[in-house]
């Protein structure tokens, strides 16, 4: 069934293209635009919304908050997960928010298996707990996203250390049953989140022991994700589907080389990508901004300073960045959480909140025509003009160009930021950064990938009237979307 959607698929991307649809505003037969055609594999829809988020949180809230362990083993009396008050869900969002996250995914199931929404698959969840206990955490927060205007998503367990069937074929239909739960009574979700941890002991409705699966047919997940495919059909699904990877470890950075591109159903280099890769599945980075995933009193957060570092390498190298903050046992944030969070804001606004590029004035080597429109489509300009659907082109088979922003007067410059425009596929292969002293160019920085974006600082601050961005090597013609300086 996938692969016959697939298929449908790229028959209507080739149909597309021969009619130069790829545009919202132009649609014609044949390419009068002299529009670039695509380099597969190219985004979804869903994919390419979701690479515009760029970043997220991740919320682990649940039974391990208040047992205070990282994993349950899935033995945990119900009444051991008692909140005291109702959950702040109001601080969590506006939190977030705060902190220009765009959306949010709670771990509704983690491994123990308790379910902290009201489900009908289990009786190991909040229908067994008292008082606050009760609250449906999943409607509480999905509600307040909505109502604050953030995304949500959910991360749901397939390991279950609770369930007697887990191991067994019973366990899929209950797996199945919170899945279709989770996606259809919680609105739009953007992220569906897979664990990839699987099988190994547990308590398994009582019996104890070790019970093992193989990941790669025991969940059946071609019918599971038709199943989420038909109740959720905008939201990505990470890890098992082949629409967002790993970035392979749990630090929150990528490689500087970092490609959206990958072998579906083999990731060879989760850290990097690969060029040569089928399928797009762009990397997401996962990271806490604790040592661990849930509160524990004796943690304490990362500095606003290393959040930032966070961000350069994993937004700023075409990943989306997932950051963790664990509410506490009182359901909320912890202040120390909150205030590491303010200083990671303002760094990124007082880095990064002022696009010199806006005021400068960018002239290419070279720029593809335009076809017959009368209006100029491809021109330098496009790096700096703001608009979401722009882009400085090239002529088909040419593989290097560069673009010079320059200001009247000199103006300080500590970093750059570079976007391709991925709707038509991730091209550039390297770059170079120069900025002019008055007399040459000094060449500054030397990149690989670009990709969605690609933020790299400079070595020093510099006061220059000129900087030039080389694109020293590309697969096919790039296509730059943005150029920003800072
Ligand atoms: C891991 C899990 O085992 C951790 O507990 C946590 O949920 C993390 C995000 O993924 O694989």
């Amino acid at each position: 069934m996938i692969l016959k959607k697939r298929f449908l698929n790229t028959i209507i991307i080739v149909l597309a293209l021969g009619m130069n649809c790829f545009s919202q505003t132009t649609c014609s037969i044949p390419n009068q635009n002299n529009r670039p055609a695509p380099v597969f594999p190219v985004p979804s829809k869903a994919q390419q919304a979701w690479q515009e988020m760029e970043m997220y949180a991740f919320i682990h809230f649940g039974m391990n908050t208040f047992t205070d362990v990282e994993w349950g083993d899935g033995s945990e009396q119900p009444s051991r997960y008692a909140p005291k008050q109702s959950l702040d869900v109001n601080q969590w969002v506006t939190v977030c928010k705060e902190a220009g996250l765009k959306g949010i995914i709670l771990t509704a199931k983690h491994h123990d298996g308790f379910c902290i929404w009201n489900t009908q698959s289990t009786t190991h969840s909040i229908a067994q707990c008292s008082g606050y206990g009760k609250e449906d955490v999943v409607k509480l927060l999905s509600d307040e996203c909505a109502k604050q205007g953030l995304k949500f998503g959910v991360y749901v367990s397939p390991w279950d250390r609770n369930n007697a069937e887990y191991g067994r074929p019973g366990y899929l239909d209950v797996y199945r049953k919170q899945i279709r739960e989770l996606c259809t009574n919680y609105g739009n979700l953007f992220e569906l989140w897979f664990d990839g941890a699987n099988g190994g002991s547990g308590y398994y409705g009582g019996t104890g022991g070790t019970r093992t699966i193989d990941a790669s047919t025991y969940y059946d997940w071609p019918n599971t994700i038709e199943i989420i495919k038909s109740l959720q059909p905008n939201a990505v699904i990470w890890g098992v589907a082949n629409e967002a990877r790993w970035i392979g470890n749990e630090l929150g950075y990528a490689n500087e080389t970092n490609w959206c591109t990958e072998y579906g159903g083999s990731i060879t280099n989760a850290v990097s990508g690969n060029i040569n890769g089928g399928d797009w599945i762009p990397g997401e980075c996962d990271v806490s901004i604790r040592s661990n995933w849930f509160y524990h009193a004796v943690n304490t957060p990362k500095t606003g300073e290393a959040l930032f570092d966070i961000y350069i390498k994993s937004v700023g190298r075409n990943a989306n960045l997932i950051l963790n903050i664990p509410p506490n046992t009182a359901g909320r944030f912890a202040d120390a959480d909150v205030a590491a969070l303010k200083s990671w804001r303002a760094l990124i606004s007082s880095n990064l909140g002022t696009d010199l590029a806006l005021s400068a004035t960018a002239t290419a080597s070279a720029v593809r025509s335009s076809g017959s429109s009368s209006v100029p489509l491809y021109t330098a300009a496009k790096v700096n003009d703001g608009d979401k659907d722009s882009f400085w082109a090239q002529e088909d088979g040419t593989t290097t160009a560069s673009v010079v922003l320059s200001w009247n007067s000199a103006q300080t410059v500590k970093y750059i930021m570079l976007q391709e425009y991925i709707r038509l596929g991730q091209r550039v292969k390297s770059f170079e950064v120069d900025t002019w002293n008055g007399s040459s160019w000094e060449t500054k920085l030397t990149g690989t990938t670009i990709g969605y974006k690609r933020i790299l600082p400079f070595p020093s601050a510099i006061a220059t009237t000129k900087v030039r961005v080389r694109i020293t090597d590309s697969k096919v013609a790039p296509l730059i979307h943005t150029i920003s300086v800072f």
